[in-house]
Parts: C-alpha cells; sequence; structure tokens
C-alpha cells in the first residue's frame, strides 16, 4: 500500500494544477501543435500518381481491419487541406505535424526520379502553412512503406532498406527544406518493429520468425534514421538551419509495489520502449537488460554502424506519450508477442484494492493516466543528458457510436478533461527542469485509426463520415482555441 499512498499524492498535487493550467504556464516560444500522418487522413491512394504502400494491403486485406474499412478516401485531406489548414489556423495551433508519404514522392521506393505531382501537393501543403504563420513539424516515416520496397528487398527487413531511405530523406530536404524546419525520420520504430513484424497486427502484417525480425526490423531503422540525420546535419542544416529528431513512444511503467524486483521490473519495461532506440542513439548500444534477455537476437553494431549512429547526433526527442501501466516482475507475463515475452514484466491496470490507474478510453490499450506524462519526461531527461524533446502525439479516443446524437459526441468534456490534464503535467516537467519545448495534440481530426478502422475517434474536430466528410469542431477544440489565446493578451 505504499505505493498507493505515493500515487495518490501525484494526483493530489495533479489535481491542484490541473484546473489551472494556462497557455502563460509555458514559455512564450513553447509551441503547440496538433498532429495527424498520411496514410491516415490523405486519401486519394490512387491519385497524384502515388505509388500502393504496404498499409493499402493490408488495410485490404479481409480480417485485418476491424470494421473491413481502408483509407482509400479517409477524410479527403487531399483534396481538403486547404480547408484543414484553415481550421488549424482558426484554432489558433501554430504548428502542424504531418508526415510524407513516401510513395508519393517515390512510388516504387528505388529512388530513381521524384514523382513531382508528389511534391507539389506536400509545397501546396506547407506553402499554405506559412502563409497561416503555422510551422511545419514533417515526419518523414509514419508507417506507409512503399510496397515495392517490400515485395523486391523484404523493407525494413533488408539492410539496404537503409539506402532507400537516406535517398528518400535527401529528397525531402533537397525539395522542402528551405521552409521545413523541424523534421522527424520514423514515427515509432516500436510499433512498426512489434505490430509489422511480431504480432503482426500492422502492415506488413508478418509474424512469421517474430524473435528474429521484429528486432531486425528495429535495428535498420536505427540505422536507416542515423543515416537521415547524417545527410541532414552534414549536407543541410548548416544552410537551412533546422533541426531533426526521432519519434520514440512510451507507456509509462510505475512498479506495482516497493520490492526490488518489481522495481527493476518496471525500469526494464521503459528501456525495452525508449531504451531500444535511445541506448543505441546516445551510447551506441542497446540497454543491458535487453541484451540479457534477447542474446545475439538483438544484432550487433559493427563499428561502421556505430559510427553512423554516434555521428552527428540528432537535435531532439520526439515522443508520443498517451498511457501507464502498473508493472510487476513475472517469469511468464502472459503477454501475447515475442517482445512482450521477453521482458519478464506483467502488466495491470488495478492497484492492489481495486482501484484503477485511471479511466479507460476508448481503445483498450489507453487508461488516461496524466501523471505518467512527467514521469517519461523526466526519465529522458535524467537518463539521456536532458535532451530537448518535443511531444508529437497524446491525445484520447472515443468510440464511435451512431446513435449518439451529434451534439453530445461535439461536447467532448472527458478529451478537455484530458488535455487539462496532460498538458498541466508538461507544464510541471518544465519545472522539474525537463527541456520540453513543443506539444502536439493527437489528432487534428476523426481518421482511420489502423486495424481499428473508424470505430475510435481521436480528432479535436469531428467527421461526419456520412454526411460529406464535413468537419465539425468538437468541445476540445474549442478548449484549445480558448487556451491558447490566453498567450497573446
Ligand atoms: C500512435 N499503444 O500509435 C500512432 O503514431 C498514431 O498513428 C495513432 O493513430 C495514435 O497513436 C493513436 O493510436 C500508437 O498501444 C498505438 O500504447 C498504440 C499505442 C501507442 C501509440
Amino acid at each position: 500500500m505504499a505505493k498507493k499512498k505515493l500515487v495518490l499524492k501525484q494526483e493530489e498535487e495533479h489535481d491542484s494544477v490541473t484546473t489551472q493550467v494556462r497557455r502563460a504556464d509555458f514559455p512564450p516560444h513553447f509551441v503547440f501543435g496538433v498532429s495527424t500522418s498520411s496514410y491516415q487522413i490523405e486519401g486519394g491512394v490512387d491519385e497524384g500518381g502515388r505509388g500502393k504502400s504496404i498499409w493499402d494491403v493490408f488495410s485490404h486485406t479481409e480480417g485485418k481491419i476491424v470494421d473491413g474499412s481502408n483509407a482509400d478516401v479517409s477524410v479527403d485531406h487531399y483534396h481538403r487541406y486547404k480547408e484543414d489548414i484553415d481550421l488549424i489556423a482558426e484554432l489558433g495551433f501554430k504548428a502542424y505535424r504531418f508526415s510524407i508519404s513516401w510513395p508519393r514522392i517515390f512510388p516504387d521506393g528505388l529512388g530513381t526520379k521524384v514523382n513531382e505531382e508528389g511534391i507539389a501537393f506536400y509545397n501546396n501543403v506547407i506553402d499554405s502553412l506559412l502563409e497561416k504563420g503555422i510551422e511545419p513539424f514533417v515526419t518523414l516515416y509514419h508507417w506507409d512503406l512503399p510496397l515495392h520496397l517490400h515485395d523486391s528487398i523484404g523493407g525494413w527487413l533488408n539492410k539496404q532498406i537503409v539506402d532507400y531511405f537516406a535517398i528518400f530523406a535527401d529528397a525531402c530536404f533537397a525539395h522542402f527544406g528551405d521552409r521545413v524546419k523541424n523534421w522527424t525520420t520514423i514515427n515509432e520504430p516500436l510499433h512498426i518493429a512489434v505490430g509489422g513484424y511480431d504480432t503482426g497486427r500492422s502492415a506488413p502484417g508478418r509474424s512469421h520468425n517474430p524473435s528474429v525480425e521484429t528486432y531486425l526490423a528495429a535495428h535498420h531503422m536505427i540505422l536507416a534514421h542515423s543515416a537521415a540525420v547524417s545527410i541532414y546535419q552534414n549536407k543541410y542544416k548548416e544552410k537551412q538551419g533546422g533541426q531533426i529528431g526521432l519519434v520514440v513512444d512510451c507507456e509509462w511503467a510505475e512498479a506495482n509495489s516497493d520490492k526490488i524486483e518489481d522495481q527493476c521490473a518496471a525500469q526494464r519495461r521503459v528501456e525495452f520502449q525508449l531504451g531500444w532506440f535511445l541506448h543505441p542513439l546516445y551510447f551506441g548500444d542497446y540497454p543491458k537488460t535487453m541484451r540479457e534477455r534477447l542474446g545475439d537476437r538483438l544484432p550487433e553494431f559493427t563499428d561502421e554502424d556505430k559510427e553512423l549512429i554516434l555521428n552527428g547526433p540528432m537535435d531532439f526527442v520526439g515522443l508520443n506519450q498517451y498511457t501507464s501501466r502498473l508493472v510487476f516482475h513475472a517469469e511468464d507475463s502472459g503477454e501475447e508477442g515475442h517482445f512482450e515475452k521477453s521482458q519478464q514484466v506483467a502488466k495491470m491496470v488495478e492497484w492492489e484494492d481495486g482501484e484503477m490507474i485511471g479511466e479507460k478510453a476508448a481503445s483498450d490499450w489507453l487508461y488516461i493516466v496524466p501523471w505518467g506524462m512527467r514521469k517519461v519526461l523526466k526519465y529522458i531527461s535524467d537518463t539521456y543528458n536532458n535532451p530537448p524533446i518535443y511531444i508529437m502525439e497524446n491525445g484520447m479516443d472515443d468510440e464511435e457510436n451512431e446513435n449518439v446524437p451529434l451534439q453530445e459526441v461535439l461536447d467532448d468534456k472527458r478529451r478537455v478533461a484530458f488535455y487539462k490534464g496532460y498538458i498541466a503535467e508538461v507544464a510541471q516537467a518544465i519545472k522539474d527542469g525537463v527541456d520540453v519545448r513543443g506539444y502536439c495534440a493527437w489528432s487534428l481530426l476523426d481518421n482511420f485509426e489502423w486495424s481499428h478502422g473508424y470505430t475510435k475517434r481521436f480528432g479535436l474536430v469531428y467527421v461526419d463520415f456520412k454526411k460529406g466528410l464535413t468537419r465539425h469542431p468538437k468541445s476540445s477544440a474549442i478548449w484549445f482555441k480558448d487556451f491558447l489565446k490566453d498567450s497573446q493578451e
């Protein structure tokens, strides 16, 4: 029960800051933005010379998406980007974090010839943003690998992918870098590796040889990220003056007891998530805890690799933070998948007395735990020598329910409370000395939520899929507008 008291203290402290969180609690240069990704919102999959991505195939494979949907049209951002950018401006956000669809730039991924129509589309997006005074934060890879790269060389399983990704990154810096000053390479390599090659819940949907492929795919993503960073630092940074980072995700792990083995389990859990990627990039190798459990399933970094990953380090850590778990040591966690099982960590969502760690949102994995945000931020700062951090995603979902009247759905009080709570914890982290520089909410719009299709709504803005994809700001969007106005006073 000792632990319980600690959390209650956190909650009390949290409650006392929540209600008053204001824009003025953040430094003036701290940037607030809103986030999306290409496959989830663009649609227009056969337009503008776009090639197919692994997600086109995956979403059209029976049984992969719960509602049998796909993102061929999604919210049609490809045609409505102007309207969407007006909306971002109207709400007062000063940053927009989106991703570039690789197969729009290089339809087969091989990088022989850029697709000018793809370049033109993103030029239009970028120029429209700048006209409205909104800073573009561009992610190069948010899961939509050109299909041909998967079919021909095995995608992330082949080391050659590093070169193809480097060519793609170089082309993006060359075409957009005069105006884009904030880059991230790969969004959530953990989810790509585990979803794509272990559980098979994400494209390309493999769980053929998870104990090997999961770690190999991740290894190549670390190298691909580093190759892109190195090109940016050596060839563009001086001229263009921007910055570049990686986007990792972390579910905070709170030990469920004071027992040393549970404390270690919690530490290990975080190392398996953040350390998998950040240890190599900051220290040159995977965490010991991972090596001990995975042995040579974790590939080695050659001397040449080490030079690449440690040379010209990234400028900031991008963080996606949604939820937290109570964890304890367990030889057999009963979890699904090689990655989860190998950690010897079991997870739970209830304290000993039955109280929940937080309310559940619509997605099964998403419990609302604002204080976990502050802890993840502090952990990154303490472990990796206080790097600049940009929160690239944070948000919650509601279940799609067509029987609830629109007015009721739009009044998303729970999401307002969610944002107040989490943003207050970000402000606390800054007071703790963590160098957090920006925050983006996930997501601007309801959109294609991967294997959940359109059954989950993460948007600040509601999209009416039955009536012409019209956009309707929810109360949370209006809350942001008021919150952000505060800064102009
Ligand atoms: C992120 N988890 O994925 C992605 O970057 C977004 O594209 C996605 O829409 C958003 O979060 C909401 O799901 C995550 O299980 C998926 O902890 C799952 C988890 C975290 C992030």
